[in-house]
Formats: C-alpha cells, sequence, structure tokens
C-alpha cells in the first residue's frame, strides 16, 4: 500500500462509520466501538499498516488517522449521550454511586490522652501555658534543682532507672520520674509571672499493680508571681476538680513531704462515685480519692533558678494522669489502660 491508497481507505472508514454512528441505536454501540476503535478494529489496524512507510510519510500519515480517532471517539460519545447508552452502561456495571462507602475503620483519642488533654483544657481556662520536657532528664533537673541533696533518702521515694550516659557536665541522666523538673526548665528560661502545666510520660522502677506502673502519665502544674501562697493553690484545684467533675466535688488537702515545696500537701478529691455514703469499693468507703501531690515551692527552688525568693513565691502540684482516667472512666485496674484491648478501649470513648 503506497501513501494514496493509504489515504483513501482512511477515508473510507470515515466515510462509512461516521455515517453507521448516525444510524446505530444505544444497544449497538459497543459493537460500533469494538468495530472501529477495538483492538482488531479497522481504524486500529490501518494505524498499525504506518509500520511499513518511512519516517516522514508516518509521521504525516500518523498525525492523519490519530485525528480521526479523536473525532470518532468524540462522536461516539456524543451518540452515547443521544441514545442513553451511557445510563444503559451504568445499569450494566452495577455501580450505584448512591450507596455510602466501605466502613472505614476510624482510629480514635488514647483514653489517657483524652485525659490529659481535657485536664490541660481545664488548666488553659485558669490562664495557664503548655509546655513540655524531655523524657531522659539530667540528675540535676530532675533531682538536685528540685532541692533533692545527693544523697538525701527522699530519692527513695522515686526509684529510678539511670542511663548508661552522662550529660555535658558529667552528670547523671536517667528517665524522668516526675514532670517536676518542667518546673525548673521553665523558670531558668522565662521572667514571672509564670503559669504553666506540662503532661508527659514518667518512669518508675515500681512493681506493677491495679493502681501502679513503672511507666505512667503525670500532669505537673505551676504559678510563680508576688504573694502566691496556699489559698491560691486550694482555689485553683477546687475550680479546677469542679470543672472536671462537676459543682460539688471537693477537695482536702493534708500535710505531706516533698523536699522542692514547704509546705507540701497530699491532695483528695470527694469520691465521684459514691458521694462520700460508705461501702464504695473505688474510695474504699473514705469518701476521699487521692490524685496530686502540691505544695507553697520552696525558698530553695526559686533561688535556684534565679528569682528572688523575697519578691516571687508559686505554688505547684503534680497528678497522676492515670489516677484522673480511672475516675473519668470508671476504670478499676490501671492496667487496662495499657493493654490496648480494642473491646475495653471502645468502651471508653
Ligand atoms: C510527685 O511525683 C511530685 N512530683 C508531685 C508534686 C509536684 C508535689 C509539685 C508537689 C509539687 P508523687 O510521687 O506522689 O509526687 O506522684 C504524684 C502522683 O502521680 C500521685 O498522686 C499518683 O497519682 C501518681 N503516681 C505516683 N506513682 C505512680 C505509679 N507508680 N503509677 C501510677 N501513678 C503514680
Amino acid at each position: 500500500m503506497n501513501q494514496d491508497d493509504w489515504k483513501a481507505r482512511l477515508a473510507l472508514i470515515r466515510d462509512g462509520s461516521l455515517s453507521a454512528l448516525g444510524k446505530t441505536d444505544a444497544a449497538g454501540l459497543a459493537e460500533f466501538e469494538t468495530h472501529y476503535l477495538g483492538r482488531k478494529g479497522e481504524l486500529t489496524l490501518l494505524l498499525r499498516d504506518l509500520k511499513d512507510f518511512p519516517v516522514e510519510e508516518r509521521k504525516i500519515l500518523g498525525a492523519l488517522g490519530n485525528a480521526l480517532k479523536t473525532e470518532l471517539s468524540a462522536a461516539l460519545d456524543v451518540r452515547k449521550a443521544e441514545t442513553g447508552a451511557g445510563a444503559a452502561d451504568l445499569k450494566k456495571s452495577r455501580l450505584d454511586l448512591t450507596l455510602a462507602g466501605y466502613p472505614f475503620p476510624q482510629g480514635s483519642l488514647h483514653p489517657l490522652t483524652v485525659t490529659a488533654n481535657k485536664m490541660c483544657d481545664g488548666f488553659q481556662k485558669l490562664g495557664f501555658s503548655i509546655a513540655d520536657g524531655p523524657l531522659i532528664e539530667e540528675d540535676y533537673f530532675n533531682f538536685e534543682a528540685l532541692n533533692f541533696a545527693p544523697d538525701h533518702p527522699a530519692r527513695d521515694m522515686q526509684d529510678t532507672f539511670y542511663v548508661d550516659l552522662k550529660d555535658a557536665k558529667g552528670g547523671d541522666l536517667l528517665l524522668r520520674t516526675h514532670t517536676s523538673p518542667v518546673q525548673i526548665r521553665a523558670m531558668k528560661s522565662q521572667e514571672p509571672p509564670l503559669r504553666v502545666v506540662s503532661a508527659g510520660r514518667v518512669f518508675r522502677s515500681e512493681a506493677v499493680d491495679a493502681s501502679h506502673s513503672f511507666v505512667f502519665h503525670q500532669l505537673e502544674g505551676f504559678y510563680v508571681d508576688r504573694n502566691v501562697t496556699m489559698a491560691d493553690l486550694k482555689w485553683t484545684l477546687e475550680a479546677f476538680m469542679k470543672d472536671l467533675f462537676g459543682s460539688q466535688a471537693k477537695v482536702s488537702f493534708s500535710p505531706s513531704f516533698f523536699p522542692f515545696v514547704e509546705p507540701g500537701a497530699q491532695v483528695a478529691v470527694s469520691c465521684v462515685f459514691c458521694k462520700g455514703s460508705g461501702a464504695c469499693p473505688v474510695c474504699k468507703g473514705t469518701g476521699w480519692l487521692e490524685l496530686l501531690g502540691a505544695g507553697v515551692i520552696h525558698p530553695n527552688v526559686i533561688k535556684g533558678c534565679g528569682y528572688d525568693p523575697e519578691k516571687w513565691s508559686g505554688f505547684a502540684f503534680g497528678a497522676g494522669i492515670e489516677r484522673f482516667a480511672m475516675l473519668l472512666y470508671g476504670i478499676r485496674d490501671m492496667r487496662m489502660l495499657y493493654e490496648n484491648d480494642l473491646r475495653i478501649l471502645k468502651q471508653i470513648q
């Protein structure tokens, strides 16, 4: 076949196909498409013959052939629309675009994250900002700057995992045992007044039981300003507990020792389950649930951070987030929060 024969053949296909298309109904359009444009269709085969032509001719003829292909495809689409063949195709494929999508399993936040967020939200409403601190901490920030002398027995209160490395000054590095080091880091890097909360993971070498773990979470809060007293601490914690547990919640303080506060206190909230009415397995009938340690920041700590303790005072508290999650979701065993059994996690959203 020479160039002219090829062009004549193309013209024949064009005339034949376009006139046939006008007479083809919806049912015949698929066959029409196969006949001209399919893998072994007339136009496809004619285009395939181009391989025997010299390159220059192939370019010119190829452009003509492809133009017809485009023209024919467009005309076919128009004819499909005219005859309703598109809708027929849709029926054949049984694709119902109105159906809902396949179920897509949705993740959700872990109850401990939800609890930490709720607690942070509560303090943000009271004007606290959020800070963070490292999990691998220097002995200085975790103990020394918090008024724990190197060999003081108070260190035994927090059994510690040491890391086999030293900090830049040769001091010990350890997994932080509480969130209180964030107090020091914030005070050393900012000017008072300061109102900060910080939530995160802490580590202690402790046996695991229903209310203890060796990895758990704390929320630290502290406020440094002029003339801050225990009364400010009491008001703040009461406002926070009422916001979280409802207006009936009461807060009680009993004396306790932490080297970095003076005075120090254990803080309990009235049992949200039994409201103090008696035989309750959660508060063991006492009507109170211990949730956190707190106190007025020790002047040694204030001074060590470079503030004048004659001018500045503050309060601080550290709460176990697991204990709050247990109260909010009615969980009796802390281990349920770590096992990540979806059957349980789904119930405590
Ligand atoms: C502290 O960690 C102090 N840093 C708190 C503090 C901050 C006091 C600021 C004064 C001023 P304590 O060891 O009591 O204190 O821990 C605080 C809370 O963490 C406890 O009330 C409890 O809710 C939780 N907690 C303590 N140990 C564990 C544990 N092993 N597992 C789970 N939660 C724990």
